[in-house]
């Protein structure tokens, strides 16, 4: 019996083969065990991740403080609803707003949810202070952009896939093109209801896609000028990501002397998910200064597990993770090595032809089309060799590992990258 019981990655993926909805195409690994930058397949063997969970395990796997912190509270108080207080829910977000410099945070689980909740905050603005005559409001939205998987979201997505035989879709959005000034000038000229401007501060989907070094500063000048929320979805990008504790770094606190990324800009609607729990739990939040938070009045919106003592314990314990380990300075040091050697081995590299990213967020783009298996290919290859990742888009290899990594750790796996890149030239 004890044969029969032993855990197989074949008899795991049988499992959710058969009882399982078939929403995703997973990598061919299954994991039982996280610790830090490592995770470690159910027959034993050891992987550096470079997914991080899609940037949500940015402090690391089972990060001790983060779990303590969750398990501490778990035994204590898991869930009281908003219809009572919590003593957890006011210091997470005193803590949080003085972290991120803004006035009020509301607290949401999940990335989509508070996508959607900075979305209403935005409509209700918009009628309520702006004077947009109802159901009129309109919010500005890129091409190629990633922010969710709800019938709203997907209505303005371009994906393909992602929408197809969802509608109707949710009507109320016009798309631009992404880094494009010009465009978003001109929806904003010919438009009094315009409400907000809805933006990734680099297109994690697309393929990490960085926008030009002035396009972010320059938005939000357009947004206040034509009086439009400038939104920005820093779901992915956040939390020490790409190199400072914001994509977007308004108030920035990483005090990074190093730091040379995008200008300054402080959005009027910040959108947290993913790593603002470090992975351990799902903790989602959007932040804004009073005068746009206070639209949202009792019954306008909410969630039954928004705001709960266990999500408020593990995001304070996620965010001084964050700044006790100086995880924002890591990444961006981390980050400049990582594509100053992989320029290195692209010189003579016909597989892949260039390197992008920010911080500790990167993709490589392979030498060959969308339809093609390579990059599939390559990131079996790298499984082999004890590295995950996976790709986008067909050609294009994502690769974000915690940011928790040191040094040595980054100079091996770009060994394994190179070696089995090699494999294929
Ligand atoms: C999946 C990508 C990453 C996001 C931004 C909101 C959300 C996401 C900028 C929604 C979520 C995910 C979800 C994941 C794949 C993934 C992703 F490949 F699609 F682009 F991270 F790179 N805004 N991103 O990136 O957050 O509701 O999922 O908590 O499997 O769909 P969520």
């Amino acid at each position: 019996m004890a044969v029969l019981e032993k855990k197989s990655s074949q008899h795991s993926i049988e499992l959710e083969d058969k009882y399982g909805a078939h929403n995703y195409h997973p990598l061919p690994v299954v994991l039982n065990k996280g610790d830090g930058v490592y995770v470690w397949d159910v027959e034993g063997k050891k992987y550096y991740d470079f997914l991080s969970a899609y940037s949500a395990v940015n402090q690391g796997h089972c990060h001790p403080k983060i779990v303590g912190a969750m398990v501490n509270q778990a035994q204590t108080l898991t869930l009281t609803s908003r219809a009572f207080y919590n003593d957890k829910l006011g210091e997470y977000e005193k803590f949080a707003t003085e972290f991120f410099g803004f006035d009020k945070l509301l607290p949401m689980n999940t990335g989509a949810e508070a996508v959607e909740t900075a979305l209403k905050l935005c409509r209700k603005w918009a009628y309520e202070k702006k004077g947009i005559p109802e159901n009129e409001a309109q919010i500005i939205v890129c091409e190629n952009n990633f922010h969710g998987r709800t019938t709203t979201i997907i209505s303005f997505s371009n994906d393909p896939v992602a929408r197809k035989n969802f509608g109707p879709y949710t009507t109320g959005f016009i798309k631009i093109e992404y880094d494009n000034l010009n465009a978003l000038k001109e929806a904003l000229e010919n438009n009094e209801n315009i409400a907000g401007f809805l933006v990734e501060p680099i297109q994690g989907e697309a393929g990490v896609y960085v926008p030009s070094d002035d396009y972010l500063s320059k938005a939000k000048a357009l947004c206040e000028k034509y009086n439009v929320l400038f939104i920005a979805d820093e779901v992915q990008t956040g939390i020490a990501r790409t190199g400072r504790l914001l994509a977007t770094c308004g108030n920035c606190s990483c005090a990074n002397k190093n730091c040379s990324g995008t200008p300054e800009v402080k959005p009027d609607v910040l959108i947290l998910g993913k790593a603002l729990s470090g992975g351990a739990y799902p903790v989602s939040a959007v932040l804004a200064d009073d005068h746009i938070m206070e639209v949202i009045k009792p019954g306008s919106h909410g969630s039954t597990f928004g705001g709960n003592p266990v999500a408020a314990a593990v995001a304070v314990a996620a965010l001084e993770v964050v700044r006790d380990e100086k995880l924002a300075e890591n990444a961006f040091v981390l980050g400049e090595l990582f594509r100053s050697e992989l320029n290195t081995y692209i010189e003579k590299s016909n597989i892949i032809s260039l390197v992008r990213g920010k911080g500790l967020l990167n993709a490589i783009v392979i030498n060959d089309s969308e339809e093609s298996e390579t990059a599939w290919n390559i990131c079996m290859a790298l499984k082999e060799n004890g590295l995950l990742a996976k790709p986008t888009h067909g050609n294009i290899i994502r690769f974000a590992p915690p940011l928790v990594m040191n040094r040595e750790q980054l100079l091996e796996c770009v060994n394994i990258i190179t070696k089995t890149l090699s494999e294929f030239e």
